[in-house]
């Protein structure tokens, strides 16, 4: 007998409704929900392949813990128990940043990654976190910070309404999306183009969303920073900036007209490799649009100048008034933010209130550079310990992070580590315990991440597909459960807290201690909804069938549209969205400021201190000698970074490891179409089948991340078969961009010679 459900897609950042078909547990089919109140039955072939990720008969089914060397299954008690024998003696002998966090990108898309991390952070006291956001967006974060004194105040381009759409570094064809999240981004810009709007696409490479542009400018890999900046420098000069509703919202306007005085379009355009000329056409189109936005993605953040470039992309959105106004770029207001404060002044953002051991990297963002992990682990200095002990959920940095090798012997080396993840691949063949996760269809989802940087306000819950097989267990308990085996966390709280941090407690209590404490808070702030009322009261008026649903339903209560448990009747609790299954619309994005702002102006801080202090560097690049070859990544629709070229229907076809290289670099290397090319860089070399494509602009080669599934201890049968190469290890994990310590991943010189 087969049945539907629904579950939101949790393969990428557009968050697609799914209806699934479901066999007993098996999900045998996925199409997308027409009624869908945000993605309105869209799907991409990865959706349509749900059933298989799902499905994966590699899934691991029980812990594993490691004894005498080799890792068995055990039940979750022994893996537990493996967890605080682990973890607990390191803290005890070498201190709380002796264990090492390691966050990887499936955290933004499961409930658990959103409601626990944070509390195993504060449990375990260390300084020592590294998530993949220093391979992404940190450059994004950092200049949200620095402008708005919010690091996660992200505006995102408002793709249904917007005039002119200026897309840098991104492909939103093959990733349907990132730090926007649009169910069919294609058919939104296919739209804006119908509408009698402009789509202009900077990629040095001819992608499939450049190839729907109305203009593609193959820019040189790194160099968008000199561009934008150039853009600004034209609006500034030529009297074209206006800013508009926002201008009592700025400051800094002056300053930051001195500050891009060098960076004249003839200043930049040997350099990036764009026309003078066109650079003050993309600038003076900008400014003529009846409303525009600029939108800067995976390759204007993972390269040398991240976060300038990432602060240029907001500055030339504020320049021209389009930041906060519709069809410009705006930012979301999720369900589950926190009641918005009035406008004013805020405590501002900071870089480097502490810094990496080895390198002396700055924090951002509380984080320290996954690039700077191994060393972090593998190296011993007089200034503190070295991690020992390792916690790594949803992350496989041994392929996605700079120089595998030496990160793969680090991990060998620690003392103890524990992966939550599903899959025994590169990175948990080093764990002494793994604790996998179920699959998605016996997961719960709610967007706490993406719905922060959707193009329209929505809100969306959907429960288990299918319910848990025995032996399972969700991973919001293992989550709790690791909390509960590796800290003490809530003793000094409450006395109800005394049962915590005793290893084997209810992991329930995790989340009655979170409750409690934000409930204290919330009573306590003149601004919040339930302001002057009995925590405990709050408390016993929430519902939910387990503690991460409580949680949902005290965030949403408490949130901007929130019920304000009966202060506002009609608002949002757990109740009224299980009532509506499909979602619930809130609106088209709308103009917020002043009031996101938390700098300690009060204002947008046009020229942070950071930002101009790191423009003599951008100014520098001016006069750099391009080096000859440089390599850039892709991706593909059918793929997710390293996890899923396990699954057949997914793999195969144009889903490939290759080096696309340019036809007149191939001829002049001597590289034959399909013949394997050996591409070295700082951190290594690897050997892949060269495509010869005209699609890539000459000096610059392309290889996927994400492959190099020959490694050998894995349980990764399908990936096994076509395991590519890991294009991170042409990286020694020395290029940073120097504010976010985000890694270059893009524009990194190499040489290419033919393998015989
Ligand atoms: N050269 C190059 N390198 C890159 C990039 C690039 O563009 N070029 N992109 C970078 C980017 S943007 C990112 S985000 C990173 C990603 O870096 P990572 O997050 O380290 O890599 P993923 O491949 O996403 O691996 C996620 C891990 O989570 C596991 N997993 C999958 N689903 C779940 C789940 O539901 N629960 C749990 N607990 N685990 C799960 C998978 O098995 C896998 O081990 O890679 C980065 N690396
Ligand atoms: N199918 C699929 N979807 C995904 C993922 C996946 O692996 N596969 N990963 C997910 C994740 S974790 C993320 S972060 C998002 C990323 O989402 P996107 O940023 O849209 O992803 P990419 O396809 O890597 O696009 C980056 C583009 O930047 C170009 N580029 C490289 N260097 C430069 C440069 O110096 N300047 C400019 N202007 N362009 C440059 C590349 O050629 C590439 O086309 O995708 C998400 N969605
Ligand atoms: S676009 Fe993303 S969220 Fe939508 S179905 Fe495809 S993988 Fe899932
Ligand atoms: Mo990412």
């Amino acid at each position: 007998m087969s049945r539907t459900a629904l579950r939101i897609c949790p393969l990428c950042e557009a968050t697609c409704g799914l209806t699934l078909t479901v066999d007993g547990t098996r999900v045998t089919g996925a199409r997308g929900d027409r009624d869908d109140v945000f993605s309105k039955g869209f799907i991409c072939p990865k959706g349509a392949s749900f059933g298989a990720v799902d499905g994966d008969p590699d899934r691991l089914r029980t812990p594993l813990v490691r004894r005498d060397g080799e890792l068995r299954e055990a039940t979750w008690e022994e893996a537990f128990d493996a967890v605080a024998a682990g973890i607990r003696p390191v803290v005890e002998r070498y201190g709380p940043h002796s264990v090492g966090v390691v966050l990887g990108n499936p955290n933004v898309h499961t409930m658990a990654g959103a409601l626990y991390p944070p509390v195993l952070l504060a449990a375990l006291g260390t300084r020592s976190l590294f998530t993949a956001s220093t391979l992404d967006q940190m450059p994004k974060h950092v200049s949200s910070g620095l402008l708005y004194g919010d690091a996660n105040a992200i505006p995102v381009p408002d793709l249904d309404r917007t005039d002119h759409l200026l897309l840098i570094g991104a492909n939103p064809l093959e990733s349907n999306g990132s730090l926007c999240t649009a169910p069919d981004f294609p058919g939104k810009l296919k739209a804006l183009r119908a509408r009698g709007g402009t789509l202009t696409v900077v990629d040095p490479r001819r992608t499939r969303t450049a190839r729907l542009a109305d203009r593609h400018i193959a820019v040189r890999p790194g160099s968008d920073a000199l561009l934008l900046a150039a853009m600004a420098h034209v609006l500034l000069e030529e009297g074209l900036a206006d800013l508009k509703d926002l201008a009592p919202h700025v400051e800094g306007l002056p300053e930051l007209r001195e500050a891009v005085r060098d960076f004249a379009p003839e200043a930049v355009a040997r350099a990036c490799d764009v026309d003078a000329a066109l650079i003050r056409t993309l600038a003076r189109e900008l400014a003529a649009a009846p409303t525009a936005a600029v939108y800067g993605r995976i390759g204007s953040c993972t390269v040398p100048h991240g976060t300038l470039a990432s602060w240029l992309v907001d500055v030339l959105n504020i320049l021209t008034g389009n930041l906060d106004r519709p069809g410009g770029a705006l930012f979301p207001q999720a369900a589950t933010d926190r009641t918005p404060r009035p406008a004013g002044p805020g405590r501002g953002f900071a870089l480097g209130r502490w810094r990496s051991r080895v390198a002396g990297h700055p924090e951002a963002k509380g984080e320290l550079p996954i690039s700077a992990l191994a060393e972090e682990i593998d190296t011993a200095t007089d200034e503190g310990e070295p991690i020992r002990a390792l916690v790594c959920v949803a992350a496989n940095p041994v392929l996605s992070a700079p120089d595998g090798d030496r990160l793969d012997k680090a991990l060998g080396s620690l003392d103890f580590m524990v992966s939550v993840d599903p899959y025994l691949n590169e990175t948990s063949r080093h764990a002494h315990v793994v604790l996998p996760p179920p699959p998605p269809a016996q997961s719960p989802h709610h967007d706490f991440a993406f719905n922060t940087l959707a193009v329209r306000n929505q809100v969306r819950y959907t429960r288990p597909a299918v319910p848990l097989e025995p032996g399972r267990m969700a991973e919001t308990e293992i989550l709790a459960r690791l909390i509960l085996a590796a800290t003490d966390w809530g003793l000094p709280c409450s006395s109800e807290a005394e049962s915590l941090g005793k290893h084997g407690a209810d992991p329930a209590a995790v989340d009655a201690m979170v409750i409690e404490q934000s409930l204290g808070k919330a009573a306590a702030d003149p601004h919040s909804p339930v302001h002057g009322r009995d925590p405990r009261d709050l408390a016993a008026r929430l519902t939910g069938a387990d503690g991460p649903e409580r949680r949902l339903d005290m965030m949403l209560r408490l949130g901007p549209y929130g019920d304000g448990f009966g202060a506002r009747p009609d608002g949002l609790s757990l109740e009224k969205l299980l009532a509506h299954p499909h979602g619930i619309d809130l609106g088209p994005l709308r103009p917020r400021l002043p009031q996101p702002l938390r700098t300690r102006s009060g204002r947008i801080e046009l020229l942070p201190a950071p930002i101009a202090g790191d423009l003599p560097r951008l100014r520098e690049a001016l006069h750099a000698s391009p080096a000859a070859l440089v390599l850039v990544g892709r991706r593909h629709l059918r793929s997710n970074n390293s996890w899923m070229h396990n699954v057949p229907a997914l793999t195969g076809g144009s889903n490939r490891c290759t080096v696309h290289i340019h036809p007149d670099d191939a001829g002049r290397l001597g590289i034959a179409d399909g013949a394997p090319v050996r591409v070295k860089g700082a951190g290594g070399e690897v050997t892949a089948p060269a495509e010869v494509t005209d699609g890539i602009r000459p000096g610059v080669v392309s290889l996927p991340h994400g492959w190099g599934h020959d490694r050998p201890g894995t349980r990764l049968a399908h990936a096994a078969t076509d395991p590519g190469v890991n294009v991170n290890q042409l990286l020694d994990g020395s290029l940073l961009d120097p504010l976010s310590g985000n890694a270059v991943l893009n524009g990194v010189p190499v040489e290419l010679t033919p393998a015989g």
